[in-house]
């Protein structure tokens, strides 16, 4: 990999994206290459969480690279956005849980791609923008779609027709992160945070992700009937009986194993 660097650690994968020359902007390349990783990650059952983040203290992903898109043509254009639209639905649907540790700017498609992982933890000087309408196009890896689900209708019109930058608080403020913490803090705050979800069940979380993702788009009749499927699914797994017996022994550790 050119672009990436990938670490696995007791069940966590921290990937970084390493362009720190152009402030980590995506280009095709790195794109292909987080499918390709992700593809791996989501078949590897040692890894139960994947932390995205950006190398450098300066920018998670300054966006889509410039340099590249400035003379695509309409074909290659299509390509990129395909590439991207398959990366990001991956972190969005893995059954591993993401976390975008974001570090620095998160702008145009660094703002997307942190979009599309589970959860947003950003550091103090982390700032957030949709800059495409200033450069004669619109979001187009899902943040039309994805912000407005994420914080509001109108808070995303605003980003997105002004291409204001917005800091790490205000972004917290509006619910686009779910907590701000100091630079050389963030990674570890990610990784206790991983470790608090790898003491519970695997498959009950990925179960959970799937009815959340699913249902939030679908009615709520429609939601609820999903959930009590997937519910009903819980109840087939060693880790229901495995979690249950623990409460009723009143042990504290559970052997869980993702079956
Ligand atoms: N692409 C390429 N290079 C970039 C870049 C980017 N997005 N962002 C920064 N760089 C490069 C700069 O050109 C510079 O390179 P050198 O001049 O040193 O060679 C280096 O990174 C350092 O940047 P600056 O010198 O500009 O650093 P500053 O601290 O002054 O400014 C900045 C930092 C992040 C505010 C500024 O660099 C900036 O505004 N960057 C551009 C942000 C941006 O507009 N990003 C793109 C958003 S558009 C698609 C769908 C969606 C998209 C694309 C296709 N399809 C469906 C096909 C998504 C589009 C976007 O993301």
């Amino acid at each position: 990999m050119n672009n990436l660097l990938l670490e696995v650690e007791n069940g966590v994968a921290l990937l970084t994206i390493n362009r720190p020359k152009s402030l980590n902007a995506l280009n095709s390349e790195t794109l292909a290459e987080i499918n390709s990783c992700l593809m791996d990650l989501e078949k590897n059952e040692d890894v139960k969480v994947v932390i995205l983040t950006g190398s450098g203290e300066k920018s998670f992903v300054a966006g889509a690279d410039i340099s590249e898109m400035v003379n695509a043509t309409a074909a290659e254009g299509r390509v990129m956005g395909l590439l991207a639209r398959e990366a990001f639905s991956r972190f969005e649907n893995m059954p591993q849980v993401t976390i975008a540790a974001v570090n620095g700017f998160a702008l145009g498609g660094g703002c997307e791609i942190a979009m599309s992982c589970d959860i947003r933890v950003a550091s103090e000087n982390a700032k957030f923008a949709q800059p495409e309408c200033g450069l004669g196009i619109l979001p187009g890896f899902g943040g039309t779609q994805r912000l407005a689900r994420l914080v509001n209708k109108g808070r995303a019109k605003e980003m997105i027709f002004t291409c204001d930058m917005i800091s790490a608080d205000e972004a917290c403020r509006i619910g686009l992160v779910n907590h701000v913490v100091p630079q050389a803090e963030l990674i570890d705050y990610c990784k206790a945070m991983a470790g608090r979800i790898m003491k519970n069940a695997p498959l009950g979380i990925a179960l959970a992700k799937q009815a959340i993702n699913t249902g939030y788009d679908a009615d709520l009749d429609t939601g609820l009937k999903l959930e009590a499927n997937l519910f009903g699914l819980s109840f087939a797994t060693a880790d229901k009986k495995e979690g249950m017996t623990a409460f009723l022994e009143k042990r504290k550790e559970k052997n869980f194993i993702g079956k």
